[in-house]
């Protein structure tokens, strides 16, 4: 594929074209962890560190997010730059991207609209820190995040580390079970819950390595499954924080979104910067260490795929 416009609306930088094109290992990267995830400088030394983490790992990165109402797959260091100090950079999941495409605008894509856009592409793999869900009182809000429906339908495998405890994780397993998504854990049989490596929920399946995960991928491709696949990867464990302590934080949070009003796509980026602030550093670094364990786990799966052929 040449770099400029698929489809009218997505343009390849040359970098990840040439490595599509000669069907090298690419991995993309979303980017509303930058604009909504991460305060500045830090979500910019961290997109930058995730690329370099993919490279080590001898695969391409393909940060995607909007620039100017356009989708841009495979971000040069001015446009990462950009994103990370924007002050008004919008969140876009898959239904915001043509209203915010049509006004021109920049955001930072989520796992369901980075997926989407990786798909359009012809990425097949995607890391992140941790995925949107099932919130805790859906029942009463109906907050069930778009991410797990992109995950039953597009298909690309997202290598996150189990989600923030800011959700429902039991809720979120069963819609992931109702969508069809595999969900694998690495080297684990229970989904992580982000800062910490156990969540006490299990998952039915399990990797060691990254040619065990590409083995699953090939044969998810054989049976023409039309989803993707979920990924769960745990914190290192000498980045692990005790999970007590953050789920004290989470819920306070929690307590002050509901006082605030909070609602919709606002819910997830409050949650995210309340929790960074009521755990000060200690959450941020954690952060920053699990999306590059990520990183790095995608990109050594994305190699062993493309020696699979
Ligand atoms: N969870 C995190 N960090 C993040 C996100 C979630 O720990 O940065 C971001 C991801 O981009 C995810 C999005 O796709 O939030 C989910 O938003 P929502 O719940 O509104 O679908
Ligand atoms: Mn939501």
């Amino acid at each position: 594929m040449r770099p400029g416009t698929v489809f009218g609306m997505l343009t390849l930088s040359p970098e990840v074209a040439d490595a599509l094109d000669r069907r090298a290992p690419v991995v993309a990267l979303e980017s509303t962890i930058i604009t909504h995830g991460m305060p500045y400088p830090e979500n910019l030394a961290t997109a930058r560190s995730v690329e370099d983490v993919v490279r080590a790992n001898g695969a391409v990165p393909a940060t995607i997010a909007l620039l100017d109402g356009v989708a841009r797959v495979g971000l040069d260091d001015a446009a990462l730059e950009r994103l990370a100090s924007s002050k008004d950079a919008a969140k876009a999941s898959r239904r915001d991207l043509p209203a915010l495409s049509a006004a021109g605008r920049t955001a930072g894509t989520t796992v369901a609209a980075t997926m989407y856009l990786a798909h359009l592409a012809g990425i097949e793999i995607f890391a992140t820190g941790g995925i949107g869900g099932v919130h805790r009182g859906a029942e009463r809000t109906f907050d069930i995040s778009a991410d797990l429906d992109e995950l039953g339908s597009t298909p690309v495998t997202v290598v996150c580390a189990g989600a923030k405890s800011i959700l429902d994780l039991p809720k979120t397993l069963e819609v992931l079970e109702t969508r069809g998504v595999p969900v694998i854990g690495v080297g684990t049989d229970e989904f992580p819950a982000f800062f910490s490596r156990t969540s006490g929920q299990p998952v039915d399946h399990r990797v060691d390595s990254p040619d065990e995960l590409a083995a699953v991928l090939a044969a998810h491709r054989r049976f023409r499954l039309r989803g993707g696949v979920l990924v769960a990867n745990p914190i290192p464990v000498e980045d692990a924080l005790d999970g007590s302590d953050i789920d004290a934080r989470v819920a306070e949070a929690i307590a002050d979104a509901e006082a605030a009003g909070v609602t919709r796509k606002e819910v997830t980026p409050y949650l995210l910067a309340r929790v960074n602030d009521l755990t000060g550093g200690r959450s941020l670094v954690a952060n920053i260490a699990l999306v590059r364990n990520n990183a790095a786990f995608a990109a050594r799966t994305a190699v062993a795929l493309a020696s699979l052929g």
